[in-house]
């Protein structure tokens, strides 16, 4: 460096130019160098030639993940302009590939091309930046061009490499070991990536092969983000058809599909330019109001709301409605924490007044769906003030803490929190057993019965003030509601000890639903507690093992050696073990597994709660086996 003189010069300021920057700090450009980081660079590229295909020129992108750790996107566009730029005497695909920020769609004059939020707006350059090696192909007027990059720079002139009939433009690149934490990319995450993609952008196809294995997919929606609403419900009842509006305003073009069904739940997704908006934003906010009015206003002249009845609030009118919001505009803000949520305040007023005018014509002339989207928010409505009364019935102050412990804890004799642990077990006969063999100085045992969950207790409300679930919120002895307090749980570890079947899961995703909406700082503190209950038992002679996984049993098997027989008894339920057997296995603290739930686990037995709940059948009992496999799984 200068030496020790301090005077501070423009001179002495490093200034990075170019695609230098990228190299040397990668992060401000892709968010990071993780496999988050690594999947951007597909994304980037795949953007361009989704605007491609926006513009109206391309309908087939393709995606290989190569065997040899690189990927390849090709489109059937116009292909990259090869010509010379006047003043830098470089052809405008290499000034794409080399110059940051460059690229027509974010330049003054976007002739035709429709704008894209891509990296930051950084676009194809930096993904050369961050690739060992990256070919470029243009096949433009009959003929292939071809250039080589290394690490951003060219590494030979532009040439033509051949006659084609085709245009397109097709990049192949390798990301940079140097650069990323991991090179592997995940063959699942790109294609969930290309299904939204595909789904935003109708019309057009996206193929995606997996060379290193041969899989293959191919997505194409003749409807758009009308087939993607179709697509989330279909597992639902739905309430009419699917409401699509289109239009183009001067604030940029917006996009709506949406759909009630018969579900307690509401989903929406929402993008602004091709990018999923997670944390919502003005777009949202303007559909939320738009909706909220119109179905007011057409319940009112129509009679269908009466004068005494107060309006259809925001979630009355939401409750079950799945929405695909797409908007695009020419300068997306993105705020918020992970910088995924609208800030355009023009998109709001916008999507409003356009929402609005739209659905309520769709109203007037679809009347039988109107009756029933307005009789779904009535059913919503008043579910609402019912729920409200139940709950204030439980949670009124004092409600719960003049009761008494209930009668089918067996308590244990300590008093002090730290040392406690109450197991709450599924099942009296299962109970019996743990309340025999438990250590009576530190273990308590609560028996559930195993139908405190039915499809008609399809809401929380209803569940709260279910008897057997209030036992349990009086064992736990924190209150609940304004009368919380964490400093009140009387057991610092809370076990769910069920069965490893399709109703143990059931049971055990209520009761995980429960703790995350009504006691989450009693999982977030790390209190809740999944017990681990063996799946066989092994013996010979006087030697047993138990054995958690298949795997293990497989193991243990050999242990015994090949002479020996042993025999194997696998355990359908808690209630086949002896009170013994169930002390050793799963509830001696110096032996047993107990898995620590973490609140991300809860959020997701939240999820999974609407769909366990759900009116329809056949697709719960589905739901149910994937899930009790998975959970077998989570358990190795
Ligand atoms: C594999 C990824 O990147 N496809 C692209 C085009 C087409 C044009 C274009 C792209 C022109 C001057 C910037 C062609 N003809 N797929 C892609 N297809 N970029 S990227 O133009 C870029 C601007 O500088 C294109 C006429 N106009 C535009």
């Amino acid at each position: 460096m200068a030496g020790k003189t301090s005077s501070y010069g423009a001179d002495q300021i490093t200034v990075l130019e170019g695609l230098a920057a990228v190299r040397k700090r990668p992060g401000m450009y892709i968010g990071t160098t993780d496999v988050a980081g690594l999947h951007h660079l597909i994304w980037e590229i795949v953007d361009n030639a989704i605007d491609e295909a926006m513009a109206g020129y391309c309908d087939l992108i393709q995606v290989n993940v190569r065997a040899d750790g690189g990927v390849s996107v090709c489109d059937n566009g116009r292909g990259i302009p090869v010509d010379k730029h006047k003043k830098t005497g470089k052809s405008a695909l290499e000034t794409v590939l080399t110059v940051l920020h460059a690229g027509g769609k974010f330049g003054e004059d976007n002739s035709g091309y429709k704008v894209s939020g891509g990296l930051h707006g950084v676009g194809v350059s930096v993904v050369n930046a961050l690739s060992e090696t990256l070919v470029a192909e243009v096949y433009r007027d009959g003929k292939v061009h071809e250039q080589t990059y290394s690490k951003g720079d060219a590494k030979a002139e532009l040439k033509v490499s051949g006659e084609t009939k085709l245009t397109g433009t097709k990049i192949t690149f390798y990301p940079d070991k140097t650069i990323f934490d991991s090179v592997d990319f995940d063959f699942s995450t790109v294609v969930a990536r290309m299904r939204q993609q595909a789904y935003l952008t109708r019309g057009v196809t996206i193929e995606i092969v997996d060379e290193r294995n041969g899989d293959k997919c191919r997505f194409y929606f003749e409807g758009g983000i009308k087939s993607y609403v179709r697509h989330l419900n279909k597992s639902r009842d739905s309430i009419g058809d699917v409401v699509y509006i289109e239009q183009d305003t001067a604030e940029g073009k917006i996009e709506v599909a949406m759909q009630y069904t018969n579900s307690f739940q509401e989903q929406i997704y929402s993008f602004a330019n091709n990018i999923h908006t997670i944390e919502g934003g003005m777009h949202v906010t303007g559909f939320k109001a738009a909706l909220t009015r119109t179905i007011n206003t057409y319940a009112r002249k129509n009679d269908l709301l009466k004068e005494k009845d107060g309006n259809l609030t925001a979630d009355d009118v939401r409750e079950g409605l799945t929405t695909v919001i797409s908007v695009k505009l020419k300068d997306p803000q993105f705020e918020g924490q992970t910088k995924s949520k609208l800030g355009n305040a023009e998109m709001r007023t916008a999507v409003e007044s356009v929402f609005n005018e739209a659905f309520a014509e769709y109203l007037e002339e679809h009347p039988n769906d109107a009756r029933g989207v307005v009789g779904k928010c009535h059913l919503a409505a008043r579910a609402r003030m019912a729920a409200r009364a139940a709950r204030d019935t439980v949670i009124r102050k004092g409600a719960l803490e003049g009761m008494t412990l209930p009668g089918k804890l067996a308590d244990c004799s300590s008093r002090d929190p730290s040392n406690s642990e109450v197991f709450i077990v599924e099942g009296d006969s299962a109970g019996g057993s743990a309340k025999q063999g438990r250590d009576r100085e530190h273990q308590a045992i609560l028996p559930l019965r195993g139908k405190i969950l039915n499809v008609e207790q399809a809401r929380m409300d209803k569940i709260l003030a279910n008897n057997e679930v209030k036992a349990l919120i009086i064992a736990l002895g924190v209150g609940i509601g304004e009368a919380f307090d964490l400093s009140k749980l009387r057991y610092h570890k809370v076990v769910i000890m069920t069965d490893a079947d399709v109703d143990g899961s059931h049971i055990r995703t209520l009761l995980l639903t429960l703790f995350y909406r009504y006691f989450k700082s009693v999982v977030e503190a790390g209190h809740i507690y999944i017990a681990q209950p063996p799946l066989f038992k092994i013996w010979y002679g006087k030697k047993i093992e138990y054995v958690y996984t298949e795997a293990q049993k497989e193991k243990a098997l050999k242990m015994f050696g090949k002479d020996v027989n042993p025999s194997v008894q696998r355990y359908k339920g808690l209630g086949e073990m002896n009170p013994d057997q169930l002390w050793d296995t799963t509830m001696d603290p110096s032996q047993r597994r107990l898995l620590k739930v973490t609140i991300e686990d809860a959020e997701a037995a939240d999820k999974v709660f609407d769909t366990l709940m759900g009116a329809e059948v056949l697709p719960r009992k589905k739901f149910i086996n994937a899930h009790a496999k998975k959970v077998e799984n989570l358990d190795i």
